[in-house]
């Protein structure tokens, strides 16, 4: 399967869900009315896509269907793709221009932090870079074990030290040692945490601190982690993680496991911190950099 194909079946559930609902709605009316509208603002509301940023849409579509002259419901369609599109922003990649360059993922437990590094890596490989993997979950053995396992499979390094010693630590040995190696990219995974537990918070600022020092010149993306089932309170995590060390991107995961990946919209509009990869299946090529065009146009089309 191609890649946008793969991005297709992945939002498979959330295109059934969300454009088969609106779909309907614009096929219920024969001509565009102030109904229209508010039926509109709550059917985006229904897919998760949040109030504020559903009511922006329908804002933004009242001003397109007057300056355009649009009288058939059918065409609001094609308008709000291209205002989803709008709100979706610039695509912002990764930055890995530094030699090496730092990814530090954070997020709560269970987002999908592992795994997509582990993706991550296999990715990186195929074109070519060396990649070293931080193991700074060491909360759990188990958890050690599993990106082991990971970077087993995507044909990188591993820096770990013992479960239950300081998650700083490793990632402190891990910068280390690539720039003795002269690698490509460290990925440095961490602990899942809730973002209400204040001494948790207070570790990932410390080891975010060690990150910013010993990254300095270097290019650092700190990547948050959300799982789009969550919906809604995905936007919450954001704001608290971001309190804590400020986030330069997201990886939005499982889309292929819900019916709200309406949710990117919510994020790009409401944190304006850009959604930078997605995950849509367990697989290790199941993560995609995230491209708003082909993100709507898999949801549209
Ligand atoms: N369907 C689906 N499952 C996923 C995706 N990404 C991750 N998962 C699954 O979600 C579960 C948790 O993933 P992990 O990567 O271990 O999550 P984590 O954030 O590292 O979890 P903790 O370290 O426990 O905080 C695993 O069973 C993954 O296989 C995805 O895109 N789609
Ligand atoms: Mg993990």
């Amino acid at each position: 399967m191609g890649f946008f194909e793969k991005l297709k079946a992945g939002l498979k559930k959330t295109k059934d869900s969300m454009m088969s609902k609106i779909e309907r709605l614009l096929g219920s009316f024969t001509k565009i009315d102030e109904d229209l509208f508010e039926e509109l603002e709550e059917t985006l509301i229904m897919c998760d896509i949040g109030v504020n940023t559903s009511v922006a849409i329908c804002e933004k579509l009242r001003e397109q269907v007057k300056i355009k002259g649009i009288t058939d419901p059918m065409e609001i369609k094609d308008l709000l793709k291209e205002i989803i599109i709008g709100m979706l922003g610039e695509d912002k990649p990764l930055d890995l221009s530094s030699k090496p360059s730092v990814v530090l993922v954070i997020g709560v437990n269970g987002a999908g932090k592992t795994t997509t590094i582990g993706k991550l890596a296999f990715s990186l490989h195929l074109q070519g870079k060396m990649v070293l993997v931080a193991a700074g979950d060491t909360f759990r053995a188990a958890a050690i074990d599993q990106l082991e396992v990971w970077t087993e499979r995507a044909g990188c390094d591993l820096i770990k030290h013992k479960e239950g010693s300081d998650p700083a630590a490793v990632v402190f040995d891990a910068l280390t040692a690539a720039k003795a190696r002269n690698m490509d990219v460290v990925l440095c995974d961490t602990a899942g945490r809730l973002h209400n537990k204040k001494n948790l918070m207070n570790e990932l600022k410390k080891i975010s601190r060690i990150v910013h020092e010993q990254a300095e010149g270097c290019s650092l993306e700190v990547l948050l982690a959300l799982d789009a089932t969550t919906g809604q309170n995905a936007v919450s995590q954001a704001k608290l993680f971001n309190e804590a060390c400020d986030i330069t991107g997201i990886i939005l995961t499982k889309l292929d496991g819900t019916a709200k990946g309406g949710i990117v919209i919510t994020i790009a509009e409401e944190l304006g911190i850009p959604v930078k990869l997605i995950t849509v299946g367990e697989k290790i090529d199941d993560m995609q950099p995230f491209v708003a065009r082909d993100f709507v146009n898999a949801l549209f089309d």
